[in-house]
């Protein structure tokens, strides 16, 4: 991201005269795709993650992770930083378009998954509605999704709890307590 992007993504609201919008999108892939692995799949997701009306501006390094949930096949995930006019609902019909287009079927809950696009965080802060939450509700419980975030977007502020992503990457990492 360029500094006036990342001192924007840092505050609650995107000027309103540049009818910009900002998004942070989680990628994760743990499915195998005409002969492509997760990390090819994530790394053809940044591409059309750049295809207009959308504009990637920073992409995260591509880790591989632990499959949380029943999936026993490990995880690509990756973060991106995107800027386009799409308000979010538009953004997630996009984002949704993208993942068919790579052949994703939704049958069974957190099952494997071709290409999962997750709507992180939006610069003009939260949304809550019957087909979409931002911030995405489990942001601050995972790893795999704060730590790509982390790589690009430290200094972004979650709207709710107001804490930096590398503030809660690092209570993420804390040893929790353990009740006896
Ligand atoms: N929806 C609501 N808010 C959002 C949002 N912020 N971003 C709705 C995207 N979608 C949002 O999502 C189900 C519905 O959530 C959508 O139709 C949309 O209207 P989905 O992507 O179809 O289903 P899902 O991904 O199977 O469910 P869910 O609850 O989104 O799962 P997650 O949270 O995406 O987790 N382990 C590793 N290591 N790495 C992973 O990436 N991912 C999951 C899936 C499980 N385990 C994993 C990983
Ligand atoms: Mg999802």
């Amino acid at each position: 991201m360029n500094k006036a992007s990342t001192r924007c993504a840092g505050r609650a609201h995107w000027p309103r005269e540049t009818d910009q919008q900002i998004y942070a999108v989680g990628i994760g892939s743990n499915r195998l795709l005409a002969g492509l692995r997760p990390r090819d799949i994530v790394q053809q997701g940044f591409r059309a993650l750049d295809t207009r009306p959308l504009r990637l501006t920073e992409r995260s390094p591509i880790i591989s992770s632990r499959p949380l949930g029943p999936s026993a096949r490990s995880y690509a995930n990756a973060a991106a930083i995107i800027v386009t006019p799409l308000r979010p609902h538009a953004m997630l019909d996009q984002l949704q378009a993208i993942e068919r287009a790579f052949h994703r079927s939704r049958h069974r809950r957190w099952g494997a998954r071709t290409l999962d696009l997750d709507l992180l965080l939006w610069s003009g802060g939260a949304v809550r509605s019957k087909r979409l939450t931002v911030p995405h509700p489990a942001l601050a419980d995972r790893g795999f999704v704060l730590e790509p975030l982390r790589a690009i977007a430290p200094q972004w502020r979650h709207p709710i709890t107001g804490l930096t992503i590398r503030q809660l990457t690092f209570r993420l990492a804390q040893p929790r307590p353990t009740h006896r």
